[in-house]
């Protein structure tokens, strides 16, 4: 067996060095090196011919530097690398146009070619069906690979941020954007999937149960919408932890702004999450349903969306069923325990849900409500473990105090709908933040390490514009407003304020910059989400009052009242036009849960309901991570806004501050981007080719839409023309100097000794500033090659110097 390799910087000496080793033939030597020649200059592949003539086709050889590799497998059977497009990389295009540009991303498309850089950030266009691209020998390729070795890939980004976490000794992050449905999501898998071989977790486990949580969190937080039949419908950042040295030894989640109106209520052609349904036909099937109050004959009102038939149908899908396993095998490996506990608040829910209320009018009462089917509200309560009569109580009437005494006031109907589902909301978003909790206790590292590393990745809901757009739609197209603003600082305001302050020459690149939108959201106290609180802070406000507020203080070119919509309001998006609705908003933004619920179900017996409302949920205790998340945001409403009478609950005794979900929301925004920023940055920007969710389809003019509003041409000019990374002398000389200086010198950090370095390396059009090396993205990939290939080959002389001493 003849198993060679050549070290990636390898030159005449190692070359003798391991032939020596391996006795080859001489013909094989004068191959090698010439192999080796050919490598450097990146055209291994043309070789592979003579190769097979000069070496014995029964033999495997692998002549492996991690760039550019041969493989001949047993039988002399060559395995090709993916063939090149001669254009990958839209920042190197003669002539840069948008038409173009969607017209090169087509005949990619045609080609399976999913992938096309724009300098250093990846364009990903959704091809809707599966492709033969994330297989082992995927993984193995885009290790450590050069970026134009091989044809762009989601790995390569994966592989880019953990070799500049490991070489930078810096926290990275990618940022994946893209509308409903482009992408991101699979994206996202596909980089933990790369991020944990990588980061050899040398413990299999922990790789498996970072994969397998990614599914469990989404199971509960995702969920079919008209757009995507696997909807994020919360934000998710997940960190993967690593050692300085770049194993990888935990993971932590942060989620942002569950939609929790969704366990309630489901637009048109929409469901509930999708959790719901697996345990539902999970259950049916391991016939345990009457052990969580549930019937099969019967579903759940809340998982019959009345406008499309689902009916009993949910107990006999087979996809359920599976997905039913799936979340077993997830609960099994993480070392979740409390599963069983989990199912029973999702029973106690659905149970709850049903519960009806029927109109009682007395001589002295009007409007008193009743519970018309008591053994369902029975079912609810044995679930919660807590008395039915009390829950009763807590549904269908109210404490208020009244100067000073204590009364006892009924609910109609419709308030005790409002309690009853506010209650499966809560309980909901609650157990949510009370999962990803555990999981974070769960995946934390062994060994608290103050020089632990981390790659974070957000994937986030993308821009939506159904036909109907409620507060839900408002925060989620505010979030990649927000996002979108990040990748434009990023992109480009950042890097042209340093051309002015270090006083480089470099051409301005005109973008569309999405700031007043965001003023327009979010400033204090005139923004929409400001005046979205003090709405909400007036008992009498109604959503009627709201839009006319937003009309009479809002000025901007992007928002308008459109004719005809009684409650509409439209705002001109980075990505697009969208009429929003404020039915429900104050209600939505006050997110009440009456304090009778919460001081009945922390009487609850089950520990788990007691825990979901008790402040703060977070595990306290020396290596807690606290999750400033899991502060919900449904908050605790001590009085009853309706009626202007005290705030104060009887029974109540912390004083709580109230929060709207728009504070809340602004607060989880800010804390996102504080994590983002502190990251260096890598950016995915996924492109859905169709609105039909159908493969080999590709809507030119959707794409178009999509490369304008995210600025991909700009991108692609300030990546050809710009500088895109910015370097301190001393540090580039510190990271580089081994370039062109022996190993124990220690060289100035100064503006000679960077060019010197920079000449040694055969770069052009570098510039140097005040203060920094300006650089373009592919200057510093170059280096890092080198110095990779340069202490390789350090270390390789050292272990075969050792041996031939030894
Ligand atoms: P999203 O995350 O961007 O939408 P997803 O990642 O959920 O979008 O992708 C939507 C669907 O597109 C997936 O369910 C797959 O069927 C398909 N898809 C996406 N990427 C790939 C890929 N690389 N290979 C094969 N199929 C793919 V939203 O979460 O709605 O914003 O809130
Ligand atoms: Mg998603």
């Amino acid at each position: 067996r003849a198993l060679f390799k050549i070290p990636r910087n390898c030159n005449h000496f190692h070359t003798q060095c391991l032939i020596k080793d391996f006795e080859l033939r001489p013909n094989v030597l004068d191959l090698l090196e010439h192999v080796f020649i050919r490598q450097i200059t990146g055209r291994a592949k043309i070789l592979q011919k003579q190769l097979m003539e000069l070496i014995d086709l029964n033999q495997q050889i692998v002549i492996a530097g991690k760039h550019e590799r041969i493989h001949t497998k047993k039988g002399g059977q060559i395995m090709s690398s993916p063939t090149h497009d001669e254009v990958d990389d839209l920042a190197t295009l003669e002539v840069l146009d948008e038409v173009m540009d969607s017209i090169l991303l087509q005949r990619r498309y045609s080609k399976d070619q999913i992938y096309t850089y724009v300098g250093d950030i990846l364009i990903a266009v959704n091809p809707f069906h599966k492709m033969e691209l994330y297989g082992p020998q995927y993984t193995k390729m885009y290790i450590g690979a050069k970026r134009t070795a091989y044809p762009p890939h989601i790995f390569a980004v994966a592989d880019v941020a953990y070799q500049s976490m490991v070489s930078y000794n810096a926290d990275q992050c990618i940022v994946i954007s893209g509308e409903s449905g482009a992408g991101k999501t699979e994206s996202a898998h596909l980089l933990v999937q790369q991020l944990t071989v990588l980061g050899k977790a040398n413990n299999r486990s922990l790789q498996e149960k970072i994969l397998l949580v990614n599914n469990l969190v989404e199971a509960f937080g995702n969920a079919c919408t008209a757009i995507n039949n696997n909807s994020s419908r919360f934000g998710k950042y997940l960190e993967i932890n690593f050692t300085c040295g770049g194993t990888v030894v935990g993971a932590k989640i942060s989620e942002y702004l569950l939609e929790k109106s969704r366990v309630i209520h489901q637009a048109i052609g929409e469901k509930n999450f999708h959790i719901f349904y697996y345990i539902y036909a999970g259950l049916a099937e391991r016939k345990k349903l009457a052990h969580y109050k549930l019937s099969d004959s019967k579903p759940p009102k809340y998982l019959l969306n009345e406008h499309i038939r689902l009916g009993p149908d949910i107990v006999n899908n087979t996809f359920y069923k599976e997905q039913y396993d799936v979340v077993e095998q997830c609960f099994k490996v993480i070392g979740f325990t409390l599963e069983v506990h989990v199912y029973s608040t999702l029973a106690a829910i659905l149970n709850s849900g049903d519960i009806d209320f029927s109109s009682v009018t007395s001589e002295h009462q009007t409007d008193k409500s009743n519970i018309s089917n008591i053994a369902v509200l029975e079912n609810a309560a044995s679930l919660l473990c807590i008395r039915p009569d009390e829950l009763q109580e807590a549904l269908t009437s109210h404490c208020v105090v009244a100067r000073g005494e204590t009364i006892v006031r009924p609910n109609t109907v419709e308030k005790a709908m409002e309690v009853r589902d506010a209650m499966g909301k809560a309980l909901y978003g609650r157990l949510f933040s009370w999962i990803v909790n555990r999981i974070n206790t769960l995946l934390r590292p062994e060994i608290e390490d103050d020089n632990g590393l981390n790659i974070g990745i957000l994937d986030i809901f993308g821009f939506e514009n159904f036909k109907r757009n409620s507060f839900e739609q408002l925060c989620i197209n505010i979030a990649n407003e927000q996002i979108q603003f990040y990748f434009n600082q990023h992109i480009f305001a950042w890097e042209q304020d340093e051309y002015v302050n270090e006083e480089v020459d470099a051409r301005v690149i005109e973008y569309e910059d999405n700031r007043p939108l965001l003023d327009l959201f979010l400033q204090k106290p005139m923004g929409m989400l400001s005046l979205l609180d003090e709405e909400s802070r007036f008992p009498q406000a109604t959503d009627q009052t709201l839009v006319e507020k937003f009309e009479d203080n809002l000025k901007s070119k992007n928002f308008w009242r459109p004719k005809r919509v009684d409650l509409g309001f439209g705002i001109h998006h980075y990505a697009g036009k969208v009429i929003y609705n404020t039915a429900g908003f104050l209600s939505k933004n006050r997110d009440t849960l009456p304090a009778d619920i919460v001081l009945l179900l922390r009487s609850s017996e089950n520990s788990l309901i007691r825990k979901l409302v008790t402040h703060p949920l977070t595990k306290t205790g020396k290596n807690a991570r606290p999750n400033i998340f899991l502060s919900p945001s449904t908050k605790i409403c001590l009085g009853d806004s309706g009626t202007g009478e005290s705030t104060h609950h009887p029974r109540e005794t912390t004083n709580m501050r109230t929060q709207t979900v728009a504070s809340y929301f602004r607060y989880s925004l800010m804390d996102l981007l504080s994590k983002m920023v502190a990251g260096q940055p890598h950016f995915v920007r996924c492109i859905k080719p169709n609105n039909d969710r159908q493969a080999n389809k590709f809507d030119r003019e959707k794409v178009l839409v999509q490369l304008r509003y995210t600025g991909v041409l700009e991108t692609a000019k300030i990546r050809r023309q710009g500088y895109s990374h910015r370097i301190l002398y001393a540090n580039f000389v510190n990271r580089y100097y081994m370039l062109a200086f022996p190993v124990h010198e220690e060289p100035l950090g100064s503006p000679e000794t960077c060019a010197a370095i920079l000449v040694k390396a055969k770069l052009e059009n570098w510039v140097l500033g005040k203060t920094k090396v300006f650089l373009k993205y592919y200057h510093v990939e170059h280096l890092n090659l080198m110095v990779r290939q340069t202490t390789d080959s350090i270390v390789l002389v050292q272990a075969y110097v050792r041996g031939w001493l030894g």
